[in-house]
């Protein structure tokens, strides 16, 4: 009867533990507004520097949709600042992106602006 007990407080002690895991976890994800109060904008390509970013992180551009937008690419377009064909286009001027694990990388591809730091990389853990 007591080992039955046992076994029963450690399966409720093993709920509670995964429960709090699992609270952690998404506890963890968090707001970024990239650029802070100037948001998205030209030399904006150190705003990431000292910054820890995980995966399911919410990155929030705000910009004029007239002058700017946001092109997730690969990190050969970032460097190259050309836009693969198929790249994801964002243009609403407040976009919201959810970072996956690994490298993230976000330029805006009106004429010159990712030459000129209008572009970010971001490695998730
Ligand atoms: C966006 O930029 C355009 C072009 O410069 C400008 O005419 C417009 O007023 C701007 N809009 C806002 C909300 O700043
Ligand atoms: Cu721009």
């Amino acid at each position: 009867m007591s080992q039955g007990r046992g076994s029963a407080i450690v399966g409720a002690a093993t709920v509670v533990c995964l429960l709090l895991v699992l609270h952690l976890e998404v506890a963890q994800a968090a707001t970024y507004t990239v650029g802070g109060a100037s948001g998205w904008t030209f030399n904006v390509v150190g705003w990431p520097n000292g910054k820890s970013f995980r995966a399911g992180d919410i990155l929030v551009f705000n910009y004029n949709s007239s002058i700017h937008n946001v092109v997730a690419l690969s990190k050969a377009g970032y460097d190259s600042c050309k836009t693969p064909s198929g790249a994801k286009v964002y243009q609403t001027g407040k976009d919201q992106i959810k970072l996956v694990k690994g490298q993230n990388s976000f330029i805006c591809n009106f004429p010159g602006h990712c030459e000129s730091g209008m572009k970010i990389t971001i490695t998730a853990a």
